[in-house]
């Protein structure tokens, strides 16, 4: 039973937040006062966590979109705890897991500034490409946190009583959490957030939008091209361990792959995400992880003020997003011309991008991007109350709109799969003494 909720009224009090059990759609006027804007003084989050029982008034309608408009979002920066690595795991050349860090490489720095690193090479003889048809959701998370629960439980008994499983409120993948950071400022690409509550967690899972199918099924050859630089650059500036050079003569296999766990809070919100990392600083001496972390991006060399413009007011704020959130302090730019050859490399440190942008007109803010992720999970939180693995609420945001959401049981969207579902549940009840979720 799929229902899709498209009202754009707003919310008159925390205790609102309800969705609707009925089938019926709702459309209601726009509420002006409410701006379109999900209410941050009158909505309390994490007093919120249980839908509105039937006293609710009629006069108090749930809450059913959520505004993107950046100067709603303009305020002090929220709180951010540094990120902490709990775990990482391997993806191998054939996408299989391995809960350890077999996968994680070493930068090595180029020996020239114009290394002439010629990222074209190998893409016909050398290259085995992970099939983006397949759809892994969360999976390789779930068996992380399912091999390293002990960790996260026990951590958590320590700092709190919460009576949620995981000791976190919200698990996804980092990749989510930066598209959500850009939001704001995304006119292109929308986005689909699956949305399931489990043991008092909310899991986060991308579905694909029609339109990102399309593209993906409709790339030119030379986009596809384009796509192996980016790994191809790095196999010229990652080695296997601290005492090996690169291999540039080797294979790129895109299945391969190293992920950090991290945990962090942004204002009330724990949470558990992974990132995938592409190196780490080989010097024995550097600091723990993630502060280690390097990330690897190329782009086309700068050569006028317009694309020096361009670089800072949209290429930053992905990359600066990107690694932001995991605690990456560093990253390192491979500048290539037209026919993919690497003409300079420079070091970006995260901490200074957003002085590097200030001076840029019409640019974006770290806090407007961090205040709407915040105020997005708050949404979701007094959206999705319904503790139902096969439950899926279905976040949905095109350029130009504000965030709604769709609700689906039993649907093509449910994404926690029955041996995750199985065993948190089961050992939930043994560890907790609570009954298993009525399912
Ligand atoms: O199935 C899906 N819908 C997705 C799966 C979407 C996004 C990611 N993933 C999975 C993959 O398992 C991948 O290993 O997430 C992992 C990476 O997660 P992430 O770190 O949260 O993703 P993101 O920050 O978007 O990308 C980090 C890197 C990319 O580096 P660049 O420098 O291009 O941003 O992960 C790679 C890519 O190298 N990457 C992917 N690898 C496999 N499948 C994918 C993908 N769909 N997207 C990015
Ligand atoms: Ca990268």
């Amino acid at each position: 039973m799929d229902q899709r909720h498209q009202s754009h009224h707003r919310p008159q009090h925390p205790n609102s937040n309800h969705h609707d059990n009925h089938q019926s759609t709702f459309k209601r006027d726009m509420d002006d006062s409410g701006r379109g804007h999900f209410q941050h003084k009158r909505f309390r989050p994490g007093q919120n966590h249980h839908p509105a029982g039937p006293s609710t008034p009629p006069s108090s309608p749930p809450t059913q979109s959520l505004s993107i408009q950046r100067q709603l979002y303009e305020r002090d920066f929220p709180l951010y705890k540094q990120p902490v690595e709990v775990g990482h795991f391997s993806l191998d050349s054939e996408r299989r897991f391995f809960n350890d860090a077999r996968q994680l490489r070493y930068y090595v720095e180029p020996e020239k500034s114009c290394p002439n690193f010629d990222l074209r090479d190998g893409y016909r003889g050398r290259f085995v490409k992970r099939d983006d048809r397949v759809k892994e959701k969360l999976d390789h998370i779930l068996r992380w946190i399912l091999a390293n629960r002990s960790k996260l439980q026990s951590k958590d008994t320590a700092a709190s009583s919460s009576p949620c499983a995981l000791g976190v409120d919200i698990v996804t993948w980092r990749g989510h959490l930066t598209k959500l950071l850009t939001t704001p400022y995304e006119t292109r690409e929308g986005w689909l957030l699956a949305v399931t509550r489990m043991g008092g967690t909310l899991y986060i899972s991308e579905v694909e939008t029609e339109a990102a199918r399309r593209d993906r099924e409709n790339r030119t050859e030379r986009h596809e091209e384009m796509m192996y630089w980016g790994y191809k650059f790095e196999q010229y500036t990652c080695a296997d361990d601290a005492q090996s050079l690169p291999d540039p003569g080797g294979v790129v296999n895109t299945n391969e792959a190293f992920c950090t766990v991290v945990q962090t809070r942004l204002a009330e919100h724990r949470l558990l995400f992974s990132g995938e990392v592409d190196c780490r600083d080989k010097d024995p001496k550097a600091p723990s992880p993630p502060a280690n972390y390097i990330e690897m991006k190329t782009s086309l060399e700068i050569s006028t003020p317009k694309q020096r413009s361009n670089f800072h007011r949209f290429k930053l704020l992905k990359w600066w997003a990107q690694s932001f959130l995991p605690g990456v302090p560093r990253i390192v730019a491979g500048f290539r011309d037209h026919d993919g050859v690497v003409v300079s490399v420079e070091t970006y440190h995260i901490s200074k991008i957003s002085q590097l942008i200030k001076n840029e007109t019409n640019c974006w803010k770290p806090t407007v991007c961090m205040n709407f992720c915040c105020e997005f999970l708050s949404f979701v939180k007094s959206v999705v109350t319904e503790d139902d693995p096969r439950l899926v609420h279905l976040f949905s945001w095109d350029p130009h709109r504000d965030v709604t959401y769709s609700i689906h049981r039993d649907s093509q969207y449910s994404f926690l799969p029955d041996w995750y579902v199985r065993e948190m549940t089961s050992s939930t009840s043994r560890e907790t003494h609570h009954h298993p979720p009525q399912t």
